[in-house]
């Protein structure tokens, strides 16, 4: 693993230096530098479980058999693609969410030399993607089917987003709108696909595989991707910001956030009305009383109990898929992220 994950790494180097060199735009030394600079913070510095998973599946789905290097650089370039597709999401993410940190260090557009540029940087990264895959894969007959699903993840992301932002409009925040229903469909869209369906697809295009044919597979993808999301919210309140590397912004930023939906869910009068006063504001006195109302529900106990009903669920959903192999795909997949703590 260690090996791949290098293997990985050094793919990046390649897929970077291709790009500096693009020949449909004439690069000076500054812009050169900045791109350059502007990928290497934002491109490799996560976990990178989205990017290798591409890599993890193919071979999985190739029951044993030994991977030409060919392959493996292929696989890894795609993995590239999902991980260059994260970048620009997060880079204006956190410009909508007001985050402060991200990976460690300070978001991206909070260096002052970048302020709002981040946001053309995000237009930059996204563009990235069809260079890479022109570059590699526009001989190989799943060319379009590969653009085609880039495409349709993003535009499933982009609404996805939407959805999230438009239920915090200011002038608008209305607690009682909050529900189960909506946050699933909120996470579903900007979470799941790009998470978790994507880098399955990519390596099923690759092996060959018509997608309309592993719907059931989505779909258990989907089921992952939303217990991620609901992972990720509990760790914007409870992570411990050093490990996860950011601070929680959604008690301030007003989001339907899983935790919030099931506060709502199991308080009285008396604590609805603390969370309609307190939720959604900035100063940290309001953001603590929410927390402490949080405490007093016993959220924690609710996200543990979430936490291994859906492990048991997700589980028993993959053992009745028919082929052992998606089976261990789907397998290892979850195996990553249960429990996690970043
Ligand atoms: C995660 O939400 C969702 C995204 C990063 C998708 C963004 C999509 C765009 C089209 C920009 P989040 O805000 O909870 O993530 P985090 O906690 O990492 O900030
Ligand atoms: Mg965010
Ligand atoms: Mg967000
Ligand atoms: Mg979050």
């Amino acid at each position: 693993m260690a090996d791949l994950k290098s293997k990985f790494l050094q793919v990046y180097s390649v897929l970077k230096s291709e790009l500096l060199e693009d020949p449909a735009f004439e690069f000076t030394n500054d812009s050169r530098q900045w791109v350059e600079r502007m990928m290497d913070y934002n491109v490799p510095g996560g976990k990178l479980n989205r990017g290798l998973s591409v890599i993890d599946s193919y071979q999985l789905l190739q029951e044993g058999r030994e991977l030409t290097e060919d392959e493996i650089f292929l696989a890894s370039a795609l993995g590239w693609c999902i991980e260059w597709l994260q970048a620009f999401f997060l880079v204006l993410d956190d410009i909508m969410d007001g985050s402060h940190t991200r990976r460690g260090q300070p978001c991206w557009f909070r260096l002052p030399k970048v302020g709002m540029i981040a946001v053309n940087d995000g237009v930059v990264l996204r563009n990235h993607i069809p260079r890479i895959l022109r570059k590699h894969f526009r001989e190989k007959p799943y060319y379009v089917d590969l653009l085609d699903l880039f495409n349709e993840v993003e535009f499933q992301t982009a609404s996805g987003q939407m959805i999230d932002l438009i239920t915090t409009i200011e002038g608008e925040k209305d607690l009682s709108k909050y529900s189960l229903s909506i946050h699933r469909r909120i996470v579903q869209y900007k979470t799941a696909y790009y998470s978790f369906y994507l880098s399955v697809a990519c390596a099923l295009l690759m092996s060959g595989e018509e997608l309309e044919n592993h719907i059931d597979v989505k779909n258990l993808l989907i089921e992952m991707g939303i217990y991620f999301q609901v992972q990720d919210d509990y760790l914007d309140c409870y992570g411990n910001p050093e490990t996860i590397g950011k601070i929680g912004t959604d008690i301030e930023d007003f989001k339907c956030s899983w935790l919030v939906v099931k506060a709502l869910e199991l308080s009285n009068e008396e604590q609805k009305k603390i969370l309609y006063e307190n939720y959604g504001k900035a100063d940290p006195a309001n953001v603590a009383t929410v927390k402490a109302l949080y405490k007093e529900l016993d959220i924690e106990g609710v996200f543990a109990d979430y936490e291994s009903k859906s492990y048991e669920k997700l589980t028993s959903g993959i053992e009745g898929h028919p082929s052992k192999a998606v089976q261990a795909v789907l397998k290892s997949f979850l195996g990553k992220i249960y429990k996690r703590q970043k």
